[in-house]
């Protein structure tokens, strides 16, 4: 019998209602009229995944045949946000799947909520690698996401007398429709034990290889999940992986033949994939996290070279096949692990499979923060993965041997640029290694590049010309303007026909509607309808309420010193210093809502500490009748992408105010101005792009540039100066240190004034002055709405730079060399 290939349902509103019953009654096993909220959702998914199969299926197929060359991102986060109403925008089913339950008896809207969002990341890097793999789809690259299917993802903030409080997010508990397991497919990802040599025939003589002999393994399930582009009917794989225990566990190593520790090894195998770890950029050092590094990269590059590679493929053509692109330094024990396949267990020559690595390889720089810079002690990595370390070694031998040929015998430099550290204790530099080993690194905005090349790693850049590049961060318009902002997306779509989605730099048609009072105008009822809904969904959440003619002024990220959420609230207590003085009348002042999100990893004591005090700030200028409600601060717990993505399109004032030189690049910042918010912040990361784009007159900027910041360490930077000599700071500083926000008690936050006057390594107080300069201009400006909202406007319009499909075309051109497949 001649197998008929899959095809899908049939796209219309009858097609889904009989597909979605038939899910319904044969998945979950209920009637509809039994059917409870998460039936019906797990029925809607598994009916929006039926109309995406048979494509996915097809997709997998012709690239078996065409083996064309292809992107392996390997991230150990992908922040992905809600998956449905993304796969419904993607094939075209939002409003069929509407009507169709309509004609069930169901509001999709309810569904939505039943969905909760995948926290499989921090922040910023783990939500690029999910705008990241949109993209892929979207231009129709051969490509496949390698993560891990963390049990429990980022955890869920709450905030307990104004204090975060970390509870477990469990994620999976009602179900998981979208992804697909595969236990048969498992790789298994060993540790542990020892190295030996032994003795081979080469061509007539004895050679001496090295070969590794573990101690324990874990088999490594891939789950599969469909990331579909957006209406090109292409449908690519995310592939995340979960730690389960191997039938034949081997606990030679692991423990002595006890039971006990046998079934506690069993559990062990468990815990790798068990959490994410809720560090953002500052990494701990722990063993399970190195564990987690491997066995997803190890499993990856095995289930690459088994099941995408066509049979018998020869691996010297690895480099036309495919590109391992590394997300920060997370997954850069791959570099070993590629060599030691390629040596050990395929018996290629050392310099030949070397060779294949290093173009096999690109790796992407996320920070500059020297304590976000990874390194692995080398006891710990020498326990663990005792081959890869060897291999280390060599790189790194042969790289120095290859430095001292070009810069001679200057110890200097070969210590600053050896892999392995020997200070404190003797350690391997994950970027260095990423550096040698990868055929291009990149940083994420051109600032970041620059900085990258000039102050973090100069050696490197001379050593190795042409290597260094950068590609601007991007986030994908199909989550953040066509599904969070759909007021917006269809007035785009009314001014300049469809097609901008796809085409992000077509916004730029905008700018004649600036100058169309109509325009303004539609543009603002826009504004004021996302804030509606923002009210409406912080009401039902939190129990908040938004005033209509306040100025939406949000900070949204995670909560870092660098980030400068501090500057933010010196802002709010001196415009509330300013009125409980008498200084300033209530009524004479611009209303301001500020909203915040942000989470602080558990460990962070300072950040936590913040966060204390953002909500003690909040809950006496809330409730101060003096203020007569023109200031409220509202601090929703647990900030999220599907909280994001009702902020963003609500906002009027995006605050992006890390000190020069420390934000990476910032990719709220893109989202923000990409809904017509207009930024107030500094000249760092990302930000420079956007101010050049969208205009100074656009955009409020303040604040030492980096070079500026540099001179000031130099000269030495004494914070109680600038204290001393402004006298709205000092007002500032000294209620907080008053316990004004305390009850009185003066120890509560004494710790972060006293960090402020004394250390301020982000130079919180240097910044003050221009930047309550810079918020009172933007007061000024908001008082003349019609202006801005022609400045709204232009934001959008000049932010089409900002998609992450053109990051991806950046990373096409500049790196992988990977043409989209037909
Ligand atoms: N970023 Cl190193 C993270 O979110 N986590 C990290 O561990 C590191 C960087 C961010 C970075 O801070 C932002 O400036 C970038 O926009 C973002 O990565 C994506 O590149």
């Amino acid at each position: 019998m001649a197998l008929a290939p899959v095809t899908a349902p049939p796209a219309s509103v009858d097609g889904f209602v009989k597909q979605f019953l038939e899910n319904l009654n044969l998945e979950r096993g209920v009637m509809l009229s039994s059917s409870s909220a998460n039936d019906q959702y797990m029925a809607l998914a598994n009916t929006v995944r039926d109309y995406l199969i048979a494509r996915w299926l097809e997709d997998q197929r012709r690239q078996k045949v065409a083996q064309a060359k292809g992107v392996c991102y390997l991230s150990a986060e992908y922040l992905l946000g809600r998956q449905l109403d993304n796969n419904l925008l993607a094939t075209r089913l939002t409003e069929i799947a509407t009507d169709a339950l309509a004609q069930c008896g169901i509001d999709l809207d309810e569904l939505r909520q039943q969905e909760v969002e995948p926290g499989l990341g921090n922040g910023g890097l783990g939500r690029l690698a999910a705008c990241f793999i949109d993209s892929l789809a979207t231009l129709s690259v051969p490509s496949i996401g390698y993560g891990i299917r963390y049990e429990y993802g980022i955890f869920r903030q709450t905030f307990e007398n104004g204090e975060q409080i970390e509870q477990p997010d469990a994620w999976l508990t009602l179900g998981s429709p979208w992804e697909f397991p595969h236990p048969e497919n498992a790789q298994t990802v060993s540790f542990g034990g020892h190295t030996e040599t032994y003795e081979v025939d080469h061509e007539g003589e004895k050679v001496t290889r090295s070969r590794w002999i573990p101690s324990w393994n874990v088999q490594a399930v891939p789950y599969n999940y469909m990331v579909p582009g957006y209406h090109n009917g292409r449908v690519n794989t995310l592939r995340l992986w979960r730690s389960v225990a191997t039938n034949s566990f081997d606990l030679s190593g692991f423990n002595s033949g006890d039971y006990e520790e046998a079934v506690r090894a069993q559990t062990y195998a468990e815990t790798i994939s068990k959490v994410l770890y809720p560090e953002d950029s500052t990494p701990q050092g722990k063993e399970l996290r190195l564990q987690q590094q491997y066995f997803f990269v190890a499993a990856s590059i095995g289930d690459f070279l088994d099941h995408m590679l066509a049979p018998g493929y020869d691996l010297t053509n690895l480099p036309n096949r495919v590109i391992f692109q590394l997300n920060d330094t997370h997954p850069v024990i791959a570099v070993p692990e590629l060599m030691r396949v390629l040596v050990d267990e395929k018996g290629m020559e050392w310099d030949a499979a070397w060779a294949i690595t290093q173009q096999c390889f690109a790796y992407t720089c996320h920070t500059l923060l020297p304590e976000a810079l990874e390194v692995w002690s080398v006891d710990l990595l020498g326990r663990l993965l005792p081959r890869h370390l060897e291999i280390i070694y060599r790189i790194n031998d042969e790289f120095l041997l290859a430095v001292r040929k070009r810069f001679g015998d200057d110890e200097m430099r070969i210590r600053n640029m050896s892999i392995i550290s020997e200070h404190p204790n003797r350690s391997v530099r994950m970027a260095y290694l990423a550096t040698v080993a990868g055929a291009k690194v990149n940083g994420v905005a051109e600032l970041h590049s620059q900085l990258l090349r000039e102050r973090v790693l100069p050696d490197f850049d001379e050593f190795y010309p042409g290597k260094f590049t950068n590609v601007t961060n991007g986030v994908t318009p199909r989550r953040f303007i066509r599904l969070a902002n759909p007021g917006l997306a269809n007035l785009i779509t009314e001014a300049l026909g469809a097609g901008w989605t796809v085409d992000l730099e077509r916004l730029r048609g905008l700018e004649a509607f600036a100058e169309d009072p109509e325009f303004r105008a539609q543009f603002a009822e826009v504004k004021a309808a996302n804030k509606r809904v923002l009210s409406e969904v912080l009401l039902a959440r939190d129990g908040f309420e938004l005033s209509e003619d306040h100025l939406l002024d949000v900070m949204v990220k995670r909560l870092h010193e660098y980030k400068r959420q501090m500057l933010k609230v010196l802002h709010i207590v001196t415009s509330y210093e300013s009125i409980v003085s008498g200084r300033v009348k209530a009524s004479d002042m611009q209303a301001r809502t500020f909203i915040f999100g942000a989470k602080a990893a558990p460990g962070y004591a300072m950040a936590k500490r913040i966060i204390h005090l953002i909500n003690a700030v909040g809950s006496v200028v809330n409730n101060d009748p003096r203020v007569e409600g023109k200031l409220k601060v509202i601090f929703p717990p647990n900030y999220n992408v599907t909280l994001a993505e009702r902020v963003v399109p609500a906002a009027d004032l995006s605050e992006q105010i890390s000190l020069a030189g420390k934000e990476a690049s910032g990719t709220g910042n893109m989202k923000f101005a990409l809904n017509g918010a207009l930024t107030i912040g500094t000249d760092d990361g990302a930000n420079v792009e956007i101010r050049q784009l969208v205009g100074d007159d656009n955009f409020f900027l303040f604040g030492m540039a980096e070079p500026e910041v540099e001179a000031l360490w130099a000269k030495g930077y004494k914070p109680a100066e600038f204290y001393q000599a402004d006298e709205s700071l000092r007002r500032a500083l000294d209620l907080i240190a008053s316990g004004a926000f305390s009850g009185g008690d003066r120890s509560v936050f004494e710790p972060i004034v006293s960090n402020l006057l004394y250390d301020d390594r982000f130079m919180v107080l240097a910044d003050y002055a221009t930047y309550i300069e810079a918020q009172a201009k933007v007061d000024l400006a908001y008082a003349d709405q019609d202006a801005w909202t022609k400045a709204a406007i232009l934001n959008v319009a000049r932010s089409g730079f900002f998609s992450s499909d053109r990051s991806i075309r950046d990373y096409i051109e500049r790196i992988w060399h990977t043409p989209p497949a037909l």
